[in-house]
């Protein structure tokens, strides 16, 4: 790691190569990679409490079989992101303390709640299709172990997306309180769902890391163009569905070839991101629950380890 970036670094950036863990990397571009991909993966395993809500509920064997496997495959992008983020020389032990103590962030949108079956058919179609479409040019970032988890991670985002899709179609091709129950849970998540793509990209809003992340290839667009893509794939799913997005300016805009929409309220995601959103101290007190009620498997694991460890070399 060095203070600056070299030649051999900028000459792998621009020819489109991969930077590998034991490649020389400047230290600015090492941490902006452990805190994004840190914070990714800690979105990962706080995501899978908003979907786990419903898991004892959902309304059929099969729908539970498949959201039981939806939310194991969060996990387990969980643990390839943690392991993606220790090739840069951290440990994951570490990265899980800076979360439980707010040193680290994870996504704004965990922080909603679930309050019907139907939003975990929002969440599907709402937030894996903006994940999917945040994740599918990381699987082009110059970090090469980031790049390759994200390659698994986004196919497996599809299916995700295809099933929260397919639970609002049976509910919006139901019983009319059915319908209306899926029209709530999109007026909840779509503006929820367009904050996940982070500040805008000028003006009092904007974030300030989107430059040179994009400079070293590490993201490969900015989050209003990024925002955009998923405004203009998502409206024509919502009339396929028969349910409408709660914005009431969403117009194609031939000139620009794209939908024009509402602005974003950008100071409810700061108030999220700070801390204040609905289900913040919720998802925390349950992350730092579970991870001192697994203390034993920890040990246990470490005790075994330790015990085989010497035959293992031998
Ligand atoms: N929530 O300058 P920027 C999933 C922070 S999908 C919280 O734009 P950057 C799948 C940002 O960290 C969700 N914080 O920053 C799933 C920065 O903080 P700092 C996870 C946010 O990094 C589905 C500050 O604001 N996906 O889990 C958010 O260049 C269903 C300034 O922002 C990823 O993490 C936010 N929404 O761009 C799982 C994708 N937005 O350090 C379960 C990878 C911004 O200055 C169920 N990450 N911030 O204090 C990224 O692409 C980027 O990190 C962005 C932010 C685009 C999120």
């Amino acid at each position: 790691v060095v203070a600056e970036e070299s030649a051999s670094f900028r000459d792998v950036l621009d020819s489109g190569g991969r930077i590998e863990p034991r490649d020389e990397m400047p230290e600015g571009y090492r941490r902006t990679l452990i805190r994004q991909m840190a914070q990714h993966a800690h979105s990962e395993i706080i995501g899978m409490q908003p979907e786990g809500n419903w898991i004892s509920r959902a309304p059929s064997l099969r729908r539970k079989a498949i959201l039981m496997a939806k939310v194991q495959d969060e996990a387990g992008h969980g643990l390839y992101l943690y392991a993606a983020a220790e090739t840069l020389g951290v440990d994951r032990a570490d990265l899980l303390d800076q979360l439980h103590d707010g040193r680290q962030k994870y996504s704004s949108i965990f922080n909603y709640p679930t309050l019907t079956w139907a939003d975990v058919g929002a969440i599907g179609w709402l937030v894996d299709g903006a994940a999917i479409v945040n994740q599918v040019p990381l699987c082009r970032c110059s970090y090469g172990p980031y790049a390759r988890a994200m390659v698994r991670v986004c196919k497996e985002e599809s299916f995700h997306q295809r099933q929260g899709f397919d639970i609002l179609h049976t509910l919006a091709q139901g019983t009319p309180a059915q319908k209306a129950m899926a029209q709530d849970a999109v007026d909840r998540y779509w503006w929820p769902s367009l904050m996940m793509f982070g500040p805008a990209d000028s003006g009092a809003d904007s974030g300030g890391h989107t430059a040179q992340s994009m400079a070293w290839g590490i993201k490969r667009f900015s989050n209003d163009e990024l925002r955009q893509k998923f405004i203009d794939m998502t409206v024509p799913q919502a009339d396929a569905l028969g349910l409408t997005l709660p914005d009431p300016a969403l117009t194609w805009n031939e000139e620009r070839g794209h939908f024009d929409h509402t602005p974003v309220d950008f100071t409810e995601l700061f108030e999220v991101i700070a801390g204040r959103g609905p289900c913040n101290e919720q998802r925390m007190a349950h992350r730092v629950g579970a991870h001192r009620d697994g203390a034993w498997v920890r040990d246990a694991a470490e005790a075994y380890a330790a015990k085989h460890a010497p035959r293992a070399t031998a």
